[in-house]
């Protein structure tokens, strides 16, 4: 990033709401699902999993801004890739006592139930940038500075850290150079001293025309292991760069220059890598200048998902607007934070007093598109958490675009402050099957009303399953045959915990839940259960027993899908549910086609 004075700012924006007005009269920037975030300018990707969701932390370029004008970071988290968290900012330049400047590309690593953030910083008292480290108890945050005191310093930047499997954790930094040093297992001191890891042509490219760096080799290394080879993704030449790639047989090399990942493309001089697997798939993260007033100091981070060649080289990526597709479906019908987003437009968030983020600034004609809400058999009310020191508006709910069909308008009032909250619900109807929802916003001028979360209520009174997240432990749940139900929390979905069960000894054995009371004849139900195998690969289907006048049928609720011990698979369907007589048992099960592979279940719900 050594030409950034050479690139011309076309745009200087006042406040990020200019920005946002902006977004809202492009027809194609309303449709596209990249870049991520909309509320700000973000930069340098930095993704992890954990408990089943993906953590993305970001820099996070100023509005305006001629330089890399970085005060603090980012953090956003999703479980289906396209509808995106803000968590806020969980760490900046104050964490660390001894930075004055530069909040710069960081990583997060997770050790022992800890998460370590790595980032660059200048150093107040020596104008150097060093490597400073957070350590929190939670993805989100707050980190606190974890030494007090740089843990290297030698000018360089971008922090990258890798654990390898005999639990051996490497830091890898540098630009011009590229350094690596042992960490040792508190992650927050090393053995030995800083290594240069040496620049060849044939393990970082050639570079042309400039005698000093002679390597494709820029900055922003991503250090990982897949499938025994150690991959270093990096930003490549300057200015503008490409995101090229080495591959090594150990992590300190040697290392082979493989080529390309994703050409200069995208409106900014400098990219940044971050590459993760996720429920099944591969993830590239990228930035670029693709927002409006967007370039090389005011950036946003998009993602692409990407399939390995079979030779475990990677293909050529390009930027999208598309961005990866939906993981599953989004459940209207549990607290949504109005600050989960797929798209936005005029909105900001900021931190909500009754705790969390909540969405502000909002403006007539301002809207949130959510992705792939499953809506099921239909909803019948809607609820919002409002505040609004003005008098407030409404939320038009429509299916499919910002002009799309509204299915239900909730009118907010004054409440005194933007800080005092109520809740108001309105009634929904025409909502059923699954839609891109968007929340239109619409009242007199100026800032109208804050939302911190929503929900849809369901016609059939919500979900008929108890404990369906298994938040609390295996209540509710039982097992169909035999079986050993336990609570997890090493492996979740959602939330902190999921059911498993072992010590099934028939395909048709797995956590069930009585249902009976809850059915109506005649009626369509969806069905919607998160799975994951414990070993093997099984088929495996949602089933309902129903037991009417001494006979018993079976419906299927949701068709077989493949799990896998990689990553999490909904089972998803809409079946209709009806039976002659008096019914006497109703048994929601989950099963497999064949085997008895131990299994985890989450998130389940029958609507
Ligand atoms: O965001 C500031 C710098 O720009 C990062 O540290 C580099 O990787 C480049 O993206």
């Amino acid at each position: 990033m050594t030409g950034e004075t050479s690139v011309p700012i076309t745009r200087i924006l006042a406040s990020a709401v200019t920005v946002l007005c902006a977004i809202a009269i492009s027809p194609v920037a309303a449709r596209a699902d990249n870049p991520i975030v909309q509320t700000v300018y973000t930069a340098d990707p930095a993704p992890i999993v954990h408990n089943g969701r993906v953590y993305l932390y970001t820099g996070h370029d100023e509005d305006g801004s001629t330089y890399f004008t970085m005060r603090e970071w980012r953090v956003y988290s999703s479980a289906d890739m396209v509808n995106w968290t803000d968590h806020g900012s969980p760490m900046n330049l104050a964490t660390f006592s001894w930075a004055s400047a530069d909040a710069w590309a960081g990583q997060v690593v997770s050790r022992n139930g800890r998460f370590y953030y790595y980032v660059p910083i200048k150093n107040r008292s020596t104008g150097r940038m060093a490597i400073g480290v957070g350590v929190s108890d939670s993805p989100t945050g707050p980190f606190r500075d974890a030494i007090g005191r740089p843990l290297v310093e030698n000018g360089e930047i971008d922090p990258t850290v890798f654990i390898d499997d005999d639990g051996q954790a490497y830091l890898y930094w540098g630009n011009p150079n590229l350094w690596y040093v042992r960490l040792n297992a508190d992650m927050t001191s090393f053995s030995g001293s800083a290594t240069q890891i040496p620049l060849t042509t044939a393990g970082f490219g050639t570079r042309s025309g400039n005698a000093s760096r002679p390597t494709l080799y820029e900055e922003g290394p991503w250090v990982y292991k897949r499938n025994g080879t150690y991959y270093n993704v990096f930003a490549a030449e300057c200015c503008s760069e490409f995101i090229g790639y080495s591959t090594a047989p150990g992590p300190t090399g040697p290392w082979t220059y493989r080529g390309t990942v994703m050409p200069r493309q995208g409106s900014s001089f400098t990219n940044h890598a971050g590459v993760i697997d996720f429920n099944g798939n591969s993830y590239f993260f990228y930035h670029n200048g693709a927002l409006p007033g967007g370039g090389g100091y005011t950036r946003s981070v998009a993602v692409e998902r990407f399939a390995y060649n079979a030779n475990g080289t990677i293909p050529t990526i390009t930027m999208t607007t598309a961005g990866a597709p939906q993981v599953g479906t989004l459940d209207p019908y549990i607290r949504q934070e109005a600050e989960t987003i797929a798209w936005s437009s005029g909105v900001e968030t900021e931190a909500a007093g009754e705790g969390g983020m909540n969405v502000g600034f909002i403006e007539n004609g301002d809207y949130i598109k959510v992705k792939g809400a499953a809506f099921g058999a239909g909803a019948t009310s809607f609820t919002a958490r409002v505040a609004s020191a003005t008098s407030g508006g409404r939320i038009e709910l429509r299916l499919d675009g910002v002009s799309g069909t509204v299915v239900g308008t909730c009118t907010v009032p004054a409440t005194g402050g933007w800080q005092t909250w109520t809740t108001v619900t309105c009634p929904v109807s025409a909502a059923t099957g699954t839609h891109d929802l968007y929340l239109r916003f619409t009242g007199g001028s100026g800032n109208l009303f804050n939302v911190n979360w929503w929900q849809f209520a369901g016609g059939g009174g919500g979900n008929l399953l108890t404990n369906g997240d298994a938040e609390s432990g295996t209540t509710g749940w039982g097992v169909f045959g035999s079986g050993t139900l336990s609570s997890e929390t090493g492996t979740v979905h959602g939330g902190s915990r999921s059911l498993g069960i072992s010590g099934r000894t028939a395909s048709w054995n797995g956590p069930s839940q009585n249902v009976t009371s809850q059915l109506t004849n005649g009626r369509s139900y969806t069905t919607s259960v998160w799975a994951r195998a414990q070993s093997g690969t099984p088929s495996a289907k949602v089933t309902l027993a129903l037991t009417a006048n001494g006979t018993t049928g079976y419906v299927q609720l949701t068709p077989a899908a493949t799990l896998s011990t990689g990553g999490w698979t909904q089972l998803t369907g809409t079946a209709s549910v009806s039976w002659s007589g008096t019914l006497t048992g109703a048994t929601l099960y989950v099963e497999t086609a064949a085997g008895t592979d131990a299994l985890l279940v989450d998130d389940a719900s029958m609507r």
